[in-house]
């Protein structure tokens, strides 16, 4: 890299590739501000660049060079070799003057990633590296901590591997004062590092299926949210639960769990999760898998889709959430009841929305809940729909007044109600308390158990409870 274009805080240490330096330990946590190059073959850009933003990189150009991807260089030499020299020689006046950072959209193989970086001679990204620095930025909790630094020393390893290859099939780097001993040290100590942070993982993995046991034991219900990063499920959890939770515009703002009780509904529980997206490869998002199993295995899943996106992209959103969640479902556990839910319904027309229904319904998905967590609209219906998937249909019943003065008063009984269920309706009359509430069947024979001839069903309906 040509000093003048290097950024004054970023120390000179030799550079692996694409690594932005996590092996020597120069972490950078935060690369607002910096200028970068894209380079992309067929590929859409549209959503690495959305990515790139949610960072602060400012892509000042994208070149696109169409064709099949070189196995070796991803694009061709002739090509990187031209890019180099621009870079290298941009006069300030140059748009790519002060370009420090060259992002690569695809999944490169750590051989093509290598290569780059030698020829560009500039740090060098391509989609996965990406996704690990905003990772490494987002991720707020000891857990997700962990789970990034898995992700990010599997990734290295590749690149490490590839590099003590290259030094014994003799080809020489440009850069770097590794040579096949140097690599081999930084090799081995990175697979120790990888062995205390998975069993640091294993542990947080028991302590979520002890944490599930618990809930499962207290009779809880739980509702995952699913959906791809940016859908709009921290918001819909927020709005369910009334807690506070972050919510920003960018990607993989959430990382790790959060568990928060429905609001009005004590048993129930909503987990909000990470985010999916296309073309992950499979063992960065497995440093996730703890964090996701969570919320998969429950008893009702929502899948959210961002409603606002053309309709196009709400199907490839859908087809890749789909693929995930069936890809990471244990055939060993239960299964669980699916419902689809659009987001964003203040953001969209309502020819738009039975655009996105149409083609959903292609998908064999026939029901869909429309929300809107700004606006609050559809928030209640899907609150009854969530319950009675859970409970069954809610049941109305009466509470009749106290008969002498040893007899609890009404309040006291509805506290009770109340503890144990979600109340829909309520009303006064001479004849006493009517409610209308959802219950979960064991807790209605408990609660007719304990409060004997003071509740009587009014509706004859068919219930679960019997
Ligand atoms: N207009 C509108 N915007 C919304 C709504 N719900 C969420 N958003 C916006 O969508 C963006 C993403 O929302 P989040 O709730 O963080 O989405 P997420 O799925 O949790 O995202 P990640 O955690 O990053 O995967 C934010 O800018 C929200 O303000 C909505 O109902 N209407
Ligand atoms: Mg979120």
């Amino acid at each position: 890299m040509d000093s003048s274009m290097k950024d004054p805080d970023w120390d000179p240490v030799p550079l692996i590739a694409g690594s932005g330096g996590v092996l020597t330990e120069e972490l950078r946590t935060s690369h607002a501000g910096r200028r970068a190059l894209m380079l992309t073959r067929n590929e859409n850009p549209t959503e690495f660049l959305a990515l790139a933003d949610t960072m602060d990189v400012q892509v000042v150009e994208i070149v696109a060079q169409r064709g099949r991807s070189d196995k070796r260089t991803h694009l061709g030499r002739g090509r990187l070799e031209a890019i180099r020299d621009e870079l290298r020689m941009a006069p300030e006046s140059h748009p790519w003057f002060g370009i420090d950072l060259v992002l690569v959209n695809a999944n490169l193989s750590a051989r093509q990633l290598v290569n780059m970086t030698d020829m560009l001679q500039c740090e060098t990204w391509d989609r996965v590296r990406l996704l690990l620095e905003l990772f490494t930025q987002h991720a707020s909790s000891v857990e997700a901590r962990n789970q990034v630094r898995i992700a990010r020393l599997n990734a290295d390893r590749n690149v490490l591997r590839e590099l003590v290859n290259r030094e014994t099939t003799g080809e020489r780097l440009g850069y770097g004062a590794g040579g096949r001993t140097g690599w081999n040290v930084a090799l081995n100590a990175l697979n120790r590092e990888l062995k205390t942070l998975r069993g640091r993982q294993r542990r947080y993995s028991r302590a979520i299926k002890e944490r599930q046991r618990q809930r499962r034991a207290s009779g809880a219900r739980t509702v995952g949210l699913a959906g791809y990063t940016n859908a709009g499920k921290s918001s819909l959890f927020a709005s369910l639960c009334g807690k506070p939770v972050i919510v920003e515009d960018r990607y993989f703002s959430t990382l790790e769990t959060t568990v928060g009780r429905m609001q009005f509904s004590p048993r129930v529980l909503l987990v909000d999760t990470i985010g999916f997206i296309d073309d992950i490869p499979s063992d960065l998002l497995d440093a996730f898998s703890a964090t996701l199993k969570e919320s998969l295995e429950c008893d009702l899943l929502l899948l959210l889709l961002d409603c606002s996106d053309p309709v196009e992209e709400v199907v490839r959103k859908f087809e890749t959430s789909r693929r995930e969640l069936f890809d990471r479902s244990d055939p060993d556990a239960g299964s669980y009841d699916l419902l689809v839910v659009l987001t964003k319904q203040d953001s969209c027309s309502e020819s738009h929305v039975v655009a996105v229904n149409h083609a959903l319904d292609s998908f064999g998905v026939s029901e869909t809940i429309l929300t809107s967590s700004t606006s609050s609209e559809g928030i209640e219906h899907l609150r009854s729909n969530i319950l009675t998937r859970l409970h069954g249909p809610p049941i109305s019943f009466l509470v009749s007044p106290p008969n002498s003065a040893s007899d609890r008063p009404i309040a006291a009984i509805e506290s009770e109600i109340r503890r144990n269920s979600m109340v829909g309706e309520r009303r006064m009359s001479d004849e006493g308390l009517h409610l209308v509430a959802w219950i979960d069947p064991a807790d209605w024979v408990r609660l007719n158990r304990s409060l004997g001839d003071r509740i009587h069903r009014e509706v004859d309906q068919p219930s679960q409870a019997e």
